[in-house]
């Protein structure tokens, strides 16, 4: 057993007390109510989901395990050479809450050699999808595919429920470990005429993504950044919550994935990085040349909002803020891209367009997500197949609802079920102004 699967354990055996606890002696306290406008809504701010991995404050944004964005990354151990803590560490942090030793990470970053082999099968699948597919139908279907070898599957039938964490972890790491080079795969084969480069033993897992996109230093740390800030946000988002939903039917980490996969490929969630650039070189159209300002972005954003389209990367349905993660990614482009053009133009947005929305008056938070800057940086560093933007938030989203469904198991959260009603029955309640 490697040194974090007996940590969490410990963690698990430590923690199964608090839930049968509270489930049992405290399980009819009232932690929330639910409004006719969130029935139909979205469930938007309803209280039923219970993670420890992740907590999303409306205005201050996400903590991983207790700790904030510039907090998780000063305590992990960086990678030799790099300013960004591994990946592999921080996978350890979001399981065991506890922030590894040099030891820990060095066996995860050997483990990870292992499990990261990816089956042949998964590329003749991805081949056989037509070269047209967008890359996120060729990640679902890759991860898909690896169903067949899931550990969960092969021991349900004989395995106690206590039990099932184990296999699911297993599964869990797996992904995680594949994901980086099933992703610079899709790049390889996608975009850069099948040219794949071999994953290369001894480096950690944004090292090793850097060198099998064919991208220098410090992609790397560009890569470590990227998948630790789009890795978890509590577990209501589109992703973790179909993820986790998935999951509660006892399926297995490769089908619950896919699943995730497919809604974190809608504009309104991951797909959004995709469309802000696809945005702003539209825009950067119709300028022909012209020097952008304030004025035109201004134009542009109305015209956008005009058509009755959406501003990409700005708004959220917890944040009342700008999102830490823009705030990190901005961070990283003054220090490493503080002239580049396309970083200008997205500060120029970011300085009009809560104005804009604000003037509009629909939204609730007019500051921009973790979309609207993630796109600039992979733009630097030559990724400029911006279709490929939410396959990278795909690979980073894996290490959040990995995790959140490896500690599913573990809790034995059951199955999710809630229950619907009927309009009549929402004109009854509003009429006698409650559900009596
Ligand atoms: N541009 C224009 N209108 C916006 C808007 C934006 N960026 N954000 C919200 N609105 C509108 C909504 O469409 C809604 O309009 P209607 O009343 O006509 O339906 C109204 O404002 C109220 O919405 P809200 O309560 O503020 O936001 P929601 O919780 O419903 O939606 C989100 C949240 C993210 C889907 C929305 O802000 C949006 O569409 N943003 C643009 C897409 C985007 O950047 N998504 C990425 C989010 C982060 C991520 O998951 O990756």
């Amino acid at each position: 057993m490697t040194r974090l699967k007996a940590r969490l354990l410990e963690k698990i055996q430590e923690h199964r007390p608090r839930t049968q606890r509270l489930n049992k002696e405290f399980g009819d306290v009232v932690i929330d109510q639910v409004t006719i406008s969130q029935a139909l809504g979205g469930a938007r701010d309803i209280h039923a989901l219970v993670t420890d991995i992740s907590y999303l404050d409306y205005q201050e944004g996400i903590r991983f395990r207790g700790k904030n964005i510039p907090e998780t990354f000063a305590a992990l151990p960086t990678a030799p050479g790099g300013e960004y803590p591994t990946v592999e560490s921080f996978w350890y942090f979001l399981l065991t809450g506890e922030v590894p030793t040099k030891e820990d990470t060095e066996e995860l970053v050997a483990d990870f050699q292992i499990r990261g082999q990816v089956p042949s099968y998964v590329f003749d699948v991805i081949r056989a999808l037509p070269k047209d597919s967008h890359p996120m139908v060729m990640l679902s279907a890759a991860v898909l595919s690896m169903q067949k070898d899931s550990k969960f599957a092969a021991a349900y039938h004989g395995m106690k429920k206590n039990d099932y964490w184990d296999p699911m972890f297993e599964d869990a790491s797996d992904l995680v470990a594949r994901l980086p080079q099933i992703a610079a795969f899709i790049y390889r084969y996608k975009y850069k005429n099948g040219d794949i480069i071999a994953p290369k033993p001894g480096l950690d897992m944004g090292a090793n993504f850097a060198h099998m996109m064919g991208i220098a230093k410090p992609y790397d740390d560009v890569a470590r950044m990227y998948f630790i800030l789009h890795s978890d946000h509590e577990s209501g988002n589109v992703s973790a919550h179909t993820t986790h939903l998935v999951a509660s039917a006892l399926s297995d980490a490769y089908y619950s994935f896919s699943a995730g996969l497919n809604g974190l490929a809608g504009p309104l969630h991951g797909l959004a990085n995709q469309e802000v650039l696809d945005w702003i070189l539209s825009f950067q159209k119709q300028l022909n040349g012209a020097e952008p300002t304030e004025e035109n972005v201004k134009k542009a954003l109305w015209d956008t909002l005009n058509s009755g389209h959406v501003i990409p990367g700005y708004g959220h349905a917890i944040l009342r803020k700008t999102d830490p993660r823009y705030t990190a990614q901005m961070e990283f482009c003054q220090k490493h891209l503080p002239t580049d053009p396309l970083f200008k133009l997205v500060n120029m947005i970011y300085h009009v367009a809560p104005g804009v929305l604000t003037e509009q008056g629909k939204t609730k938070n007019p500051w921009p997500n973790v979309d609207a800057q993630s796109g600039v940086i992979q733009w630097y560093y030559g990724l400029r197949e911006y279709d490929f933007y939410t396959v990278l938030f795909g690979v980073g989203r894996g290490l959040g609802v990995l995790a959140n469904i490896t500690w599913d198991r573990a809790l034995s959260y059951p199955l999710e079920r809630p229950k619907s009603v009927t309009t009549a029955m929402l004109e009854e309640w509003a009429a006698k102004g409650g559900r009596k």
